[in-house]
């Protein structure tokens, strides 16, 4: 695609916060298409994706009329997630073919809506390969799950789980899916912060009811999930048991990460640094896990892509840092 047409253009997101993003001219006006990142944002209108999933992804979002924050916060976060897969892990948008990188808003499942026009959720659809978007009301309006750089990061994640390790969406392997989308919001919401031991480890603030967010990677038993391998719960692989508990053991796998990414040395210097535990989980992700993966390997695959990503170093640094990934999984539980 040529950039020649594209424009930059500047909105306030869902949050108040200005945004400058870009958009591609067509007839009348600008759509919503990054062509540089291939990015491209859709409305439905608040159609329910669950029933009418052959007419996603909807209408490509235009201007005029003004752009509206749930559009501006779905296309702006994409794009900032686009932007990490390509400079950090060298990757080339979720299928890393620089295919399109899709997003829907305004949606609406409607067996599970509080109320007109809401939907307090968002998935990956693995049969469209993209994402949508629901939306919660606030005091000033509805508010798009999309206005969380984090929940927009940890959808994406689910793409790239889909074509790389595909596991399986119910227990320890639905658990570790949960989990690397879970890491990779919260990595990627830090960026900037070389220091996570001042990160904010909160997943999905300022969406729900009360401002709660959904999950805590540094305590995973603020919202009622297991930090240990003592505490894992054995659910029912149903849509009620939350399929085997993904979005809830998640939280010691989780608790790991957070170990990982905080670790320190003697003398109280961080032993990792972000990039590289981020490069480290990736590799461990999209080339050494699989559909039936359970916790103990990803414990293999963390360890085994540390000892390649860091062949590099003198002896005595390579098993410092090899040693943080096995401390922060023996911690939790997870044993080889
Ligand atoms: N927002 C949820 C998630 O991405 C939707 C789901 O249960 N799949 O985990
Ligand atoms: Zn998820």
């Amino acid at each position: 695609a040529s950039a020649a047409l594209s424009v930059d253009h500047t909105a306030l997101d869902g949050f108040g916060v200005e945004r400058t993003f870009r958009a591609a001219a067509s007839p009348g006006g600008y759509v919503l298409r990054d062509e540089h990142r291939n990015v491209e944002t859709y409305d439905f209108g608040f159609g329910d994706p669950s029933v009418d999933e052959d007419l996603l992804p909807g209408a490509l979002i235009a201007s005029p009329p003004d752009w509206t924050p749930e559009a501006v916060s779905a296309h702006a976060n994409a794009v900032a997630v686009a932007d990490f897969l390509n400079d950090v892990l060298l990757r080339n948008n979720i299928d890393d073919e620089g295919g399109a990188l899709v997003s829907t808003i305004n949606c609406v499942v409607e067996s599970d809506s509080p109320g007109p026009q809401q939907w307090v959720n968002a998935f990956w659809s693995p049969v469209s390969r993209q994402m949508v978007y629901g939306q919660v009301m606030h005091e000033d309006g509805l508010r798009s799950l999309s206005a969380n750089l984090d929940v927009v990061a940890h959808e994406i994640f689910h793409g790239v789980t889909d074509v790389t390790a595909r596991l399986e969406y119910a227990n320890q392997p639905g658990a570790l899916n949960e989990s690397y989308s879970d890491i990779f919001g919260i990595v990627i919401t830090n960026l900037g912060n070389d220091d996570p031991r001042t990160w904010d480890w909160q997943l999905g603030e300022r969406l729900l009811p009360g401002n709660v967010p959904f999950r805590d990677l540094e305590d995973p038993t603020r919202h009622n999930q297991p930090a240990h391998m003592d505490d894992f719960m054995v659910l029912p692989n149903t849509q009620a048991g939350d399929w085997g508990g993904v979005h809830i053991n998640s939280g010691i796998h989780n608790k790991a990460a957070h170990l990982m990414l905080t670790a320190e040395d003697a003398d109280g210097d961080l032993v990792l640094t972000p990039s590289e535990v981020a490069a480290v989980l990736y590799l461990a992700l999209s080339q050494r896990l699989s559909m039936t993966s359970q916790f103990s390997d990803s414990r293999r695959a963390v360890v085994a892509s540390a000892r390649t990503y860091f062949r590099g170093l003198p002896s005595d640094q390579l098993e410092a840092k090899v040693a943080a990934f096995t401390d922060a999984f023996d911690a939790v539980g997870i044993t080889d």
